[in-house]
């Protein structure tokens, strides 16, 4: 046996000399491998709670969300539609590289080696959180890729200790790898089951993930086409004011407010949604059903009540959906139902009023959003969208069943956390750009944002500067009363420090009004502003 002392007698940190361990190679091999199983099992865990999280995924979102729009657009340009793969494939390879250099530490400094490996993986937590759309959740696959690597791939090094221990012939000075004989070659054996133990358990978590986060996903569906298509939507002012946001909302920029620890992942073939309760004629549809009825496109603008002034949970999007009024009249809503309480297939409830869902306003079980069958964290594979509703009373996602009931005889999950009952969206206006507490140099600055007033619509916005008079923005352009408007308003600034204040004035003729309130119960009320300093 071994002493832990080398030839020279010298005696080393680690147990056994290092001369006797295998050639770096196979530590370096090992920690690859440990990298690939933590991050296969990473991507497991992530295609059950959030497949966004998934580490290489979350590592190259981030790294999109992190890159110069000139970079991102030269990127589209030259690799097409190939881009993402390329993108993908590249973290994946630089990490496992990172894993391989890390590998050749280990095998001389082993804690610090496997405290790098649980480093790298974590950057991928953090990744996640970095994403503007992350949660909680989020950090699971990350930590769980970390423990998984660090625990592999301390289990593989040992396995090669052990290897050179007995393997190594300290006469000769033979290293592990180099021999095959006595001992060693059992030890080899070990160490290449072992590799190839990890090997498999990275490919098979990893195509395993694979199948979760597909499963029910949106992809696989296809949807017709609009009975009533819109002409497309406008080009927006993001295109000559910087800073503001797009007119159109992307799917993958869309704000996510939900209780939902677990994204659901429902299948669209074991999905119904029933419509019950207070009416003559109850029935279920499938999927296919709800496709097979006329599909209408809307611009509608969907927004938190617990957005504070100036937040960013607002986003504006083309909805594609069957309108609610034509499921509802097909099932006879009987008079005296004043409220639908909608079930989520995760248990949320939420009640709209019937009227709301009947109106002219047409509200929709929408099944597309922005051209793109609804993504899973946005409702997948069909939600409520109500025009002039914040989403807590009018946009369930997931959605499974219509309830026609009365307020007085059920509430709704909000409803009992004493958030108002009933709650048309409040006009408000924001400013994007520029962004609060920017350092800009003085001379002509765009101030630029949006407003919105569902179901009301946008008349005017003004923008005061300090306590100057209020001078009337330019409007961008208008994809009616459910959509929010961008606005602009250029400005010669002078150095100093400068108070910017916006207000929206609604088509009714009602200005913002200028007290603050919270967002709990029904809202927030009150003028976004900033302060820039102007050098
Ligand atoms: N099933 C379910 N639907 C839900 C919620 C929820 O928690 N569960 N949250 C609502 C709230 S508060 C809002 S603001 C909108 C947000 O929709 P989005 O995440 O697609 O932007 O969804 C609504 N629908
Ligand atoms: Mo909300």
């Amino acid at each position: 046996m071994t002493t832990g002392l080398t030839t020279s007698g010298r005696t080393t940190p680690e147990p056994s000399g290092s001369s006797r361990r295998p050639a770096g190679r196979w530590y370096a091999g090992g920690a690859v491998l440990a990298a690939a199983a933590g991050a296969g099992v990473g991507h497991l865990v992530a295609g059950f709670v959030s497949p966004e999280a998934s580490p290489v995924l979350a590592v190259g979102s981030t790294v999109i969300d992190l890159t110069p729009t000139p970079v991102k657009e030269w990127a589209v340009a030259t690799f097409g539609t190939a881009d993402k793969p390329i993108l993908i494939g590249s973290v994946a390879l630089g990490a496992l590289a990172v894993a391989g250099m890390i590998g050749l530490v280990a095998r001389t400094r082993r804690s610090v080696g496997l405290a790098l490996l649980g480093a790298l993986a974590l950057t991928s937590a953090l990744a996640a959180t970095l994403r503007p759309t992350s949660i909680a959740v989020d950090l699971i696959p990350g930590f769980v890729t970390a423990l998984v690597g660090v625990a592999t791939a301390s289990w593989f090094f040992g396995l090669l200790d052990r290897w050179g221990a007995t393997a190594a012939d300290p006469a000769t000075g033979a290293g592990a790898d180099d021999t095959a004989r006595g001992d060693g070659s059992s030890g080899r054996r070990q160490v290449l089951a072992a590799a190839a133990g990890l090997g498999a358990l990275a490919a098979t978590a990893g195509s395993l993930g694979q199948v979760l986060s597909r499963a029910g996903s949106p992809s696989t569906v296809v949807l017709p086409p609009a009975a009533e298509p819109l002409t497309p939507l406008p080009r927006g002012l993001e295109e000559t004011v910087r800073g503001i946001s797009t007119f159109r909302t992307p799917n993958k920029e869309f704000y996510r407010i939900d209780t939902a620890l677990v994204i659901p992942r429902v299948s669209v073939e074991g999905w119904k949604l029933t419509i019950d309760g207070e009416v003559d004629r109850p029935y279920t549809l499938s999927f296919d059903d709800l496709l097979a009825m006329p599909l209408v496109e809307r611009d509608i603008t969907l927004t938190c009540v617990s957005n504070e002034v100036g937040g960013p949970y607002v986003g504006g999007a083309r909805w594609l959906g069957v309108r609610t009024r034509d499921l509802l009249e097909r099932a006879g809503v009987r008079t005296g139902a004043d409220q639908i309480l909608s079930h989520s297939t995760e248990g949320m409830t939420i009640s709209t009023p019937v009227q709301a869902l009947t109106d002219d306003r047409e509200a929709l079980v929408a099944v597309a959003m922005n051209g793109e069958p609804l993504p899973a964290r946005h409702g997948f594979p069909a939600r409520l969208v109500t025009p002039g509703l914040y989403g807590f009373v009018g946009a369930t996602k997931w959605l499974t069943r219509m309830e026609a009931t009365t307020y007085a005889a059920k509430r709704a999950y909000w409803t009992e956390r004493d958030w108002a009952t009933d709650a048309p969206i409040l006009t408000q206006s924001r400013i994007d750009t520029p962004r609060g507490l920017n350092r800009l140099d003085a001379g002509r600055v765009v101030i630029g944002g949006v407003a919105w007033a569902q179901q009301r619509g946008i008349a005017k916005v003004e923008v005061r500067v300090d306590d100057e008079r209020w001078q009337e923005a330019q409007l961008g352009p208008d994809a009616g009363i459910d959509y929010w408007r961008q606005w602009f308003l250029p400005w010669d600034a002078l150095p100093g420090r400068h108070d910017l204040t916006v207000r929206a004035t609604d088509l009714s003729g009602d200005v913002q009004p200028e007290g603050r309130t919270a967002p709990f119960p029904e809202g927030a009320r009150g003028w976004h502003s900033i302060v820039v300093i102007i050098d």
